[in-house]
């Protein structure tokens, strides 16, 4: 008998993006600034000195977007809001027009029966916030909280699917102690883990903003990045049970591991710190915060991309397997590491008991037009088509994972790398800005309307 290759008859087949990346229109229609909008404009800090003043223009070309997006069959769209679009300062006034802008996206999204997946933050700190003490000043919790309640109450209606915060491993851990994202910042530990108590306080307070203010039954979400994960070498059960281990550990850098983020999320307590090197500096809990935390949340979204492989060293510890010298690795630098989308759902699953999207996925890469027109990107679909086969791989076994977002609909702007690093299934001529559907694309067209048969 034939094996059943496709996935799940309710399966959610879509592809993301977030506002800074895309948007463009940085000063548009009363826009604020965010720490990204002035980080870029100082020098040294973004490959190129490239800025994502423009990005994709998505501001202004949303509706070529949904032709594609229509084009290519998607179900479903995340995008994420522009917070200082909406209120330019972070607190205090609202703009409309930021307002109007995603209102209008969503419509036309419903419209083409294509279903908007929102993130609430995608890294876009109001600057004037930022200048208030920005995540190292416990207000922004409120500040949060009245900036989720004044999307809820303008889209909440038409919009079923939150997440609330996108990778803060980013947004706290790169951004205020690495220094390499934007404000650029270099805190000590003591801050750091302040920082990071504040953001999972935020999640929070947004969740119960939209539990307790939507106007339709929401399904909300958090997606920290899935990177801390180890993938056993073997089926050896020993194997098995150190990479477990090592993918929920403390970890051995200030807020890094996943378990940082997802235990108090999940399970209401910050993972066990014994023998953690930070532990001294861990934040000042009041009371209420864990419950704050911990509100129940429906999925838990996971942004994979590079992991590690790893197998146990005899003594109960986990050893990392590295990668042999030319293995495969993406246009950044990572690893090529397809059986994190078995390994990872799975240990998540087992861990958490909660529902799971794949919130982001993709390869990084140097994809160009060809002389005959089109942009051929083999890696691309190889790369999909391993991952994808580990993902049903756990689908089948009975892992509760919901939908899958490619990382991204089309190349945008990368951060501290830029325009150097292309993740679209959809080509991005920064200089005209006309669209090409990549051969990946193509491909991913035929996965979503075969429900992964092709794959
Ligand atoms: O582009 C980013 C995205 O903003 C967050 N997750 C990882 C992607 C690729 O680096």
């Amino acid at each position: 008998m034939e094996e059943n290759r496709r996935f799940p008859e309710n399966f959610v087949w879509g592809a993301a993006s977030s506002a800074y990346q895309a948007e463009g229109a940085y000063r548009a229609d009363g826009k604020g600034l965010s720490v990204w909008d002035v980080y870029t404009h100082e020098p040294g800090h973004i490959f190129n000195g490239d800025t994502g003043d423009v990005a994709c223009d998505q501001y202004e070309k949303f509706d070529t977007d949904l032709t594609i997006m229509k084009e290519l069959g998607l179900q479903a769209y995340r995008f994420s809001i522009n917070w200082p679009r909406v209120i330019p300062d972070g607190c205090g006034q609202v703009n409309e027009k930021g307002l109007d802008f995603y209102d209008r996206m969503v419509e036309r999204l419903l419209e083409n029966d294509i279903i908007p997946y929102i993130t609430l933050f995608h890294w876009e700190l109001p600057y004037g916030l930022y200048l208030k003490g920005g995540w190292l000043n416990r207000d922004i919790v409120q500040y949060f909280a009245e900036y989720v309640s004044v999307v809820i109450r303008r889209l909440s209606d038409r919009v079923r699917f939150w997440i609330t915060e996108n990778e803060p491993q980013c947004y706290i851990g790169a951004a205020l102690h690495g220094g390499g994202h934007a404000p650029g910042l270099k805190v000590g530990e003591k801050d750091i883990f302040l920082a990071a108590h504040h953001s999972l306080l935020a999640h929070g307070s947004a969740v119960e903003v939209i539990r307790e203010t939507a106007k339709t039954a929401s399904v909300i979400g958090y997606a920290p990045a899935s990177w801390h994960l180890w993938s056993p070498v073997s089926d050896l059960p020993e194997d098995i049970e150190a990479c477990r281990r090592e993918t929920f550990r403390a970890g051995d850098d200030p807020v890094g591991a996943t378990s940082w983020w997802l235990d108090p999320v999940i399970l209401g307590r910050y993972p066990e710190t014994a023998g953690y090197p930070y532990e001294k500096y861990l934040p000042e809990i009041r009371p209420e915060d864990m419950k704050m935390i911990s509100q129940p949340i429906d999925f838990i979204g996971m942004n994979v991309y590079q992991t590690y492989r790893g197998k146990a060293d005899g003594e109960g510890n986990c050893v990392t397997v590295k990668a042999l010298p030319g293995a495969a690795q993406t246009n950044a630098g990572w690893p090529v590491t397809p059986e994190a989308l078995y390994w990872g759902p799975r240990f998540y699953w087992e861990r958490y008991h909660k529902k799971l999207y794949i919130t982001e996925n993709g390869l990084s890469n140097q994809d160009w037009v060809s002389l005959d027109g089109k942009v051929h990107d083999p890696q691309r679909i190889d790369f999909l088509r391993r991952y994808l086969r580990k993902l049903r791989e756990a689908v089948r076994e009975g892992i509760p994972v919901e939908g899958y977002f490619h990382w991204a609909l089309t190349d945008n702007f990368e951060w501290a790398s830029g325009y150097s690093n292309r993740f679209g299934l959809v080509y991005t001529d920064f200089a005209s800005q006309e669209r090409i559907i990549k051969d990946s694309g193509q491909w991913y067209s035929r996965v979503i309307s075969s429900n992964g048969e092709i794959i």
